[in-house]
């Protein structure tokens, strides 16, 4: 191990743990086998059970002769066209105004090249116009009308911003909100309101051919403020890829990575000679430090490096992720670094 001596690690490990004590019961980090996590060959890595189609559909894409970003794309578009997915796509929570905003982005690391996309109203699947940005313009990023009529221009699958089963959700949730006298949103939209629903299909990818690539797609926050852009198409924040040394996703409260690069800051850590699974709980104890709600922060990563070795964590227990290679395909549960409850169900995680 570089950079953070072992010993220094545990000390910090051991710190953490006094910390967690006071903000709910401490589960157990078993970290004695990472040598089992680890992959031979291509391997695609990504956030809750509903990755694991996306993960197999990346790899037959790399079978089938497809580059990483092709395999990237077509795992994420899986996600994306499950309607009954509340979470990613089309049939996921819309904000307050009852309209779906999407947010996408990915990374390839050849080239470090990226392109993204937020707060897209109207389109099928934000993670392939996200690609059509990085490969036909000058730009990283589109947001709001200009990106709507660039997949309009780029004639991209419309779907309607709202689905039938979200709509009759929406409403109800609205009446709540007037009969309780609230406003009509959350409020503030900061870190400390504790979302109604949110996941995230996040995807890193070991190509066959030793190059990192990743993805990442959400409709975030349910029932956040209009205009509201989470972690998710935040290059570092919600994805990153280093071709030299790893990938890194995340899911959760987005208002809680994006202050903290959180996932640029995993990558950095196993540069720093941790592994993956090392890099993601040691990157979430880091935010819990300096973060005024401690690990009361609702965050996840999920992580490979160019080895081939992989790993996820969570501030709360329950975090599941997938993992696909050539010898199996799985779902995970990563160490939680406290008992606290991962939160409301959100997405379509069985
Ligand atoms: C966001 N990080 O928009 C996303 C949502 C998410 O689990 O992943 N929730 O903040």
């Amino acid at each position: 191990m570089t950079g953070i001596p072992r010993r220094r690690f545990l000390q910090t490990a051991a710190w953490a743990g006094a910390v967690g004590a006071g903000t709910g019961r401490l589960a157990a980090v078993d970290l004695s086998d990472l040598s089992s996590l680890q992959a031979t060959g291509a391997v695609a890595v990504s956030t809750w059970p509903f990755g694991r189609p996306a993960n197999e559909k990346a790899l037959q894409i790399l079978r089938d002769g497809g580059s990483g970003i092709d395999a990237v794309e077509q795992g994420i578009r899986v996600v994306e066209a499950d309607a009954g997915n509340p979470s990613v796509g089309l049939g996921g929570i819309p904000n307050a105004e009852g309209v779906v905003q999407l947010d996408a982005c990915l990374m390839v690391g050849p080239g470090h090249r990226a392109g993204s996309v937020a707060a897209l109203e109207g389109f099928r699947h934000p993670i392939s116009i996200a690609r059509r940005i990085m490969e036909t313009t000058r730009h990283v990023m589109l947001v709001g009308d200009g990106a709507a009529r660039f997949a309009a221009q780029h004639g991209f699958e419309r779907g309607p911003k709202i689905s039938g089963n979200q709509r009759a959700a929406w409403q109800k949730w609205r009446r709540e909100q007037a009969a309780s006298h609230r406003a009509p949103a959350p409020s503030a939209g900061g870190p400390t309101a504790k979302p109604l629903n949110h996941d995230t299909i996040a995807l890193v990818l070991l190509g066959q051919d030793g190059n990192l690539y990743g993805g990442c797609s959400t409709s975030g926050w349910g029932y956040k403020l209009a205009g509201r852009v989470g972690d998710s198409p935040i290059l570092g924040s919600g994805l990153y890829v280093d071709n030299e040394i790893g990938a890194a996703g995340a899911t959760g409260v987005g208002e809680n990575v994006m202050r903290y690069c959180g996932s640029f800051l995993v990558v950095e850590y196993i540069r720093q000679g941790l592994h993956p699974q090392d890099a993601c709980l040691e990157t979430i104890r880091r935010i819990a430090r300096m973060d005024p709600l401690g690990f009361n922060l609702s965050i996840n990563f999920v992580a490979v490096d160019k080895r081939g070795r992989y790993g996820a964590a969570g501030t709360g227990s329950g975090f599941q992720y997938s993992v696909a290679c050539k010898e199996y395909s799985k779902v995970l549960q990563s160490p939680g670094l406290t008992a606290n409850d991962i939160g409301p169900v959100g997405g379509n995680r069985k």
